[in-house]
């Protein structure tokens, strides 16, 4: 692997970060991925800050090394939960779906190293100047919540405007996917799709089935009308949500239609209540495997495809 300066900064062996997907980023999943020399993640989605704190001390009961918690700043929660965090020292911060702004001085202060997702060069700047020690530039071709501006252009686009490490996500899933991320100027990459399939991953069986057997045109968008676009696999749920949306539903039905849909996809598999978040990679994901085994795999993958890289041009 080339010497990622996340590596030395983080404390960890590979550059890897398993993105934090509400429900589904507990601590055990976290501790697997950091103990496999990556950065786990814990996500907070819209938990309330009683079930972050004790995923956290899971987290802290299972691995020593370092773990992040990711703050989904559209949550009701999301002020307790980051006061949690806090409280608990967690070694790295990531925000999502939002401006992160308020927390930083009260993470800093904590010791946590603050890495946010961005989605915008504005954005990416903005983070640099307040204090973020690196940031994520995540594609639309992601899951779950997405921005405008594709991995391909995102990336050097953020990594020409600051000067802090620049993570890339969205459509990563394997070595040449890394080793790609690096060519763009990113230090490091973020998988969440790929760790769906991870044997540490305790999503429905359902929702895991729905993952191996997916192709490339498996996944849609929805929610551009209520300004919360969300990527998802194509199932009757999204389809019609989509209609719905669409159709003139009013704006509270439409709202009260999504409501508990995370959480009906992963505890309970269900396609007719649940929106199965998934990234257009998922197509690329068909074998289950130990959390530490994806790390090395995608980790080593991409080294490969980096020491060819000279005869790459035909
Ligand atoms: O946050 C995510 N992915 C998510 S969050 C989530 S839960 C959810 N539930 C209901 C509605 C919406 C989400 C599921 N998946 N990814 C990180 C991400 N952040 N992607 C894009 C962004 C983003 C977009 C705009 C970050 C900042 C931003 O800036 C807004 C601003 O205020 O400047």
């Amino acid at each position: 692997m080339p010497n990622s300066v996340l590596c030395e900064m983080l404390g960890i062996r590979y550059p890897v970060f398993q993105g934090g997907m509400a429900w589904i980023s507990d601590g055990r999943l976290a501790a697997a991925v950091s103990e496999g020399g990556g950065l786990g993640i814990i996500a907070s989605g819209n938990a309330p800050a009683d079930y972050v704190r004790e995923q956290i001390r899971i987290a802290k009961s299972l691995t020593s090394r370092p773990f992040g918690v990711n703050v989904m700043l559209l949550s009701p929660y999301a002020d307790e939960v980051a006061e949690v965090i806090a409280q608990e020292r967690v070694a790295v911060v990531t925000t999502g779906a939002g401006n992160p702004s308020k927390y930083m001085e009260m993470w800093k202060a904590a010791g946590s190293r603050v890495i946010p997702v961005v989605a915008s060069v504005a954005l990416a700047k903005l983070m640099q100047r307040i204090g973020a020690s690196a940031v994520i530039a995540e594609g639309g071709e992601s899951g779950g919540h997405v921005g405008e501006l594709t991995t391909m252009v995102l990336v050097p686009l953020v990594a020409d405007a600051v000067s802090i490490p620049v993570i890339a996500a969205g459509g990563i899933a394997d070595g040449r996917g890394m080793a790609a991320a690096f060519m763009l100027g990113a230090c490091g990459v973020q998988m969440g799709t790929r760790f769906l399939s991870a044997e540490e991953c305790t999503i429905h069986p359902a929702y895991r089935e729905k993952v191996l057997k997916a192709g490339d045109l498996a996944t849609m968008v929805t929610g551009k009308r209520l300004g919360h676009p969300v990527r998802s696999l194509r199932t009757a749920f999204a389809r019609n949500y989509s209609k719905a949306e669409y159709g003139g539903m009013p704006d509270d039905e439409l709202e009260a239609l999504g409501t508990g849909a995370l959480r009906y996809a992963v505890k309970e598999g269900d396609s007719e209540k649940g929106c199965f978040l998934a990234g257009q990679i998922v197509a690329m994901v068909n074998k289950v495997q130990p959390a530490a085994d994806i790390v090395r795999e995608v980790a080593d993958g991409a080294d490969e495809v980096l020491k060819g890289a000279a005869g790459w041009a035909k």
